[in-house]
């Protein structure tokens, strides 16, 4: 012990020493290992590069100066393309909005997500269906990474107010600013149908939600500042999440119509005001590039620039254009489905480089997962190929062949330059597709145009794309479409006199003799045949065939018409009348009932069978700015007719109105309704300018709308609403104030 003791220090001093050099050696060895690992986690981490995608809507092929348009300008986009690798054959893989974004962010054709479908051919804004939850996204995918994910922008894989599991926090994305679907998808009723919309589209045409994730935050959504907030909020997030990986998908709302430009980009552009939406999309894309390169993040992001589909071409000027390509947005011919696709990553993209191979949205699924280190999933057939060595060494892409997608049905396939058409069809505007035995095939490197069929040249290359056809139809397994299944709304129908407002939430049909009568002045105290009504022959005059919208005119005794427009949506029907006196007296028509049935709404038969007044309870007027149900109190039963209750506004001479008991209150709008039998549904109607507020004894409510007289030769406007709605007063009381304004205002 001693002897060790003595001899310990001295041995222990070397040992000592050495053991301080080595731990100093060993620690020295930790920290180069942990230097390393460091750097090379570091390394690795700037490996993993930033992704973004911006996705336009309805760009089309010719639609930007680097794909040859001569005079819309895009001189930030010309810039990427410069910068970095312009592809002349890249592929949505859909031909219109949903399906193309579903490809996009599942790298698979949409048929095999049920994101596509033949007659509804996107989901549309009372859809139940999206993106099924078992897709594994992009955003899921890289977020599986450890990246920070954001969607700004149109989303049109799931309408959440429906249904929330299509929201795009539920597939992966970290937040969320943008609108659910395509902006012309909540029309007012002030909009006119079609194409009309679009020609010169005003703001008060639209009713477009704009959410921040889950919260409504702007609605209608100003969509002439859309672009510019869109990108701030792109700027924002990148700047956010400079210090991590983070994947953008910054999908824009437009070119697609309704057409809106902010005001320094409005007028603009020499090619209308399609170009001048164009080019502040152009200005976006600066932007971000710009804050990329601000925040030295330029080189460690890979943008890619891209279209879902091609121009909509049935939109006229309002419409891009696909270039040299054939037809447009909607079809299988490649000015359908061949866009834009420009990728930039300064320092690792040659710049200026132009890839001539085939690829598609499909492969930035596959590419980006491919550059954050991870693998496409094993467990489901993925489309997207991994781009990786094509944009980053210049190598020829691994796509070979696309096959061209109408909703469900292959239409078309290409192998290299040939294309296999089994099956043409105009986007829009041709309703059958025509089927072609043998198929057409053109030579898109010699015939991008698609011009020449050259099928009978080239019998072998015909059968070689039937059998790749085959190899890639025994792929996909049928699922259930998504886009199929829609949230009730209302429908109208007429029979005789009757117009009927159906809807699968309502507890009944509500029939509405429509209209009963139109009356003359001075009515209060007078005789209902002899002197009040005025007779009038009714004239239907066309239904749309969604029963959405009716026209029908009336024709009185002395000559007055009234052209009714009725137009049915969610939870609302809207009236417009034009009432014109075309003779040279002046009309005794002052007033109108449109008398609503709702027996079955409130739970009773259709037969007036039973206690006349026991409905009575479920109906309200407002007095005194709040609901009051009926009976109200001063429940007048003296009249002409008994029983049933008619209420006269200010603005109305008391002597004026149905001969019915009129009851001493002043109604304090004018609004009546009543509740569904479960109380959990409301009736509501109003009309402008209005007579009277009426409870009849066929379980019936009306509000009576004015005409007032007509002079010779005048023309009036009248507006009338019905709500169908869930039983929430206050919203109730909110649509109606905005519906009605005038209301509001003393007379
Ligand atoms: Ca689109």
């Amino acid at each position: 012990m001693r002897k060790s003791s003595i001899i310990e220090p001295v041995r222990a001093k070397q040992p000592r020493a050495d053991s301080a050099i080595r731990k100093e050696q060993s620690m020295a060895c930790l920290l180069c290992l942990a230097l390393f690992w460091f750097m090379t986690g570091d390394l690795f981490a700037a490996e993993k590069p930033n992704i973004v995608i911006i996705y336009a809507d309805d760009l089309g092929y010719g639609d930007l100066g680097c794909y040859g348009h001569p005079t819309i300008r895009t001189p930030h986009l010309d810039r990427m393309a410069g910068e970095g690798m312009r592809f002349t054959d890249f592929y949505s893989a859909g031909e219109v909005c949903t399906p193309s974004r579903a490809a996009l962010l599942t790298g698979r054709y949409p048929v095999r997500s049920g994101m596509a479908h033949e007659q509804f051919r996107v989901l549309r804004n009372r859809s139940t269906g999206h993106l099924p939850a078992e897709e594994i996204t992009l955003a899921e995918a890289l977020k599986a990474r450890g990246y920070t994910t954001a969607l700004v922008g149109k989303w049109h894989l799931g309408v959440w107010s429906i249904e929330p599991a299509g929201h795009p926090l539920r597939h992966g994305f970290d937040s969320y600013f943008g609108l659910p679907h395509s902006n012309d998808m909540d029309p007012t009723s002030a909009s006119p149908r079609g194409a009309n919309a679009n020609a010169d589209p005003r703001p008060e045409w639209f009713n477009g939600p704009l959410y921040r994730n889950e919260e409504l935050i702007e609605r209608p959504v100003d969509q002439t500042t859309l672009t510019r907030r869109y990108t701030e909020e792109a700027q924002r997030f990148i700047r956010e999440h400079k210090r991590e990986a983070f994947f953008l998908y910054f999908a824009h709302t437009f070119p697609h119509t309704p057409l809106f430009a902010s005001k320094q980009f409005r007028g603009t552009s020499r090619r209308g005001l399609f170009g001048d939406v164009v080019e502040e999309l152009d200005w976006s894309v600066g932007q971000v590039l710009e804050t990329l390169r601000r925040e030295k993040l330029d080189r460690k992001t890979l943008v890619f620039f891209s279209s879902d589909n091609g121009p909509w071409l049935i939109m006229n000027q309002q419409g891009g254009s696909a270039g040299l390509l054939r037809d447009g947005k909607g079809s299988t011919w490649e000015g359908g489905m061949r866009v834009p696709g420009i990728a930039w990553w300064p320092g690792k993209i040659k710049p200026g480089s132009v890839q001539t191979g085939i690829a598609s949205t499909m492969d930035l699924f596959a590419t980006c997962l491919d550059l954050a280190g991870g693998q496409s999933p094993r467990d489901r057939v993925i489309d997207g190929l991994v781009l990786t060595d094509t944009l980053l060494r210049g190598a020829p892409s691994p796509r070979h062949t696309m096959f061209y997608y109408r909703g469900t049905t292959l239409f078309a396939a290409r192998k290299d330059r040939w294309k296999l058409h089994l099956l043409t069809q105009k986007g829009y505007g041709q309703p059958k597709p025509d089927a072609h035995e043998p198929p057409l095939l053109f030579d898109l490197e010699a015939d991008p145009g698609e011009t020449f069929n050259v099928s009978t040249n080239h019998p072998q290359v015909v059968a070689e794309l039937r059998r790749e056809i085959d190899a890639h139809r025994a792929t996909v397994t049928p699922v259930k479409s998504q886009l199929e299944e829609m949230a009730p709304t209302l429908t109208l129908a007429r029979s005789n006199n009757w117009l009927i407002i159906r809807g699968r939430h309502l507890p009944g049909p509500i029939r509405i003799n429509y209209l009963e009568a139109y009356c003359r002045p001075g009515s209060t105290d007078a005789d209902w045949v002899t002197h009040t009504m005025i007779h009038h022959t009714n004239e239907f005059v066309s239904l749309s065939a969604d029963g959405k919208t009716l026209r029908l005119k009336d024709t009185l005794t002395d000559g007055v018409t009234v052209e009714h427009t009725i137009t049915a949506f969610d939870d609302e029907v809207d009236f417009r009348l034009v009432a014109h006196n075309p003779s040279s007296t002046r009309s005794e028509a002052h007033w109108s009932q449109p008398c609503v049935r709702l027996s079955r709404f409130m739970g009773f038969e259709e037969s007036s069978a039973g206690n006349a007044t026991d409905y009575l309870p479920r109906c309200f007027i407002f007095l005194d700015g709040k609901l009051a149900r009926m009976p109200t109190r001063d429940w007048a039963t003296q009249a002409r007719y008994v029983p049933g209750q008619t209420w006269c506004p200010v603005h109305v001479p008391r002597t004026d109105v149905n001969p019915r008991p009129l009851s001493p209150l002043v109604p304090s709008n004018g609004l009546i309704g009543a509740f569904s039998a479960d109380e959990k549904m409301i009736f509501a109607t109003a009309w402008e300018p209005y007579q009277e507020l009426f409870q009849g004894v066929a379980r019936c409510l009306h509000s009576d709308f004015r005409l007032g007289g007509l002079a010779p030769g005048e023309r009036k406007e009248i507006r009338g609403k019905i709500y169908l709605m869930p039983a929430d007063v206050a919203a109730l009381v909110s649509r109606y104030q905005k519906d009605f304004p005038e209301h509001g205002k003393s007379r």
